[in-house]
């Protein structure tokens, strides 16, 4: 009996990871001494009910946010988002110049390479852990 308890409960898990798939996942590693950085990903949302991502919290940063870019008098500026929506069925892109997770005081200093956890809080009562990869950002290069 017990272990046919331990049996379903492992399957319930599986179903509820399989409804939101991470990809891509990237802390962007920047100088030494920088206090903070940004992380981006693509978020998927398989299950049937819409998601909606209230906060983030993240072991080696003080705070994490949600940010996004807008254009406010022609400039462009960071703001903090109380609520992203993925409604079912679709994918949002977390990526540089747009949506982004927000670190502030990294609590160490961050290395390529390194796999560290962010957590996505929802308004539906969910924890979305994000395993991202440190890495320098490949854009903008030119070497
Ligand atoms: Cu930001």
């Amino acid at each position: 009996m017990l272990r046919l308890i331990v049996l379903l409960s492992s399957l319930v898990t599986f179903m509820l990871n399989a409804e939101v798939a991470i990809t891509d996942a990237t802390i962007r590693l920047l100088p030494p001494g920088v206090p903070n950085t940004a992380a981006y990903f693509s978020l998927q949302n398989s299950s049937d009910k819409k998601l909606t991502l209230i906060g983030a919290t993240a072991g080696f940063a003080t705070k994490a946010e949600i940010h996004n870019h807008v254009m406010v008098n022609n400039m462009m500026s960071m703001q903090q988002q109380s609520e992203v929506v993925i409604e079912s069925g679709k994918k949002v892109q977390f990526a540089p110049g747009g949506l982004h997770i927000m670190l502030f005081g990294l609590t160490h200093p961050l290395q390529a390479g390194q796999s560290l956890t962010i957590s996505l809080q929802t308004k539906e009562g969910k924890v979305i852990d994000v395993i991202a990869n440190v890495a320098r950002p490949a854009a903008h290069s030119h070497h």
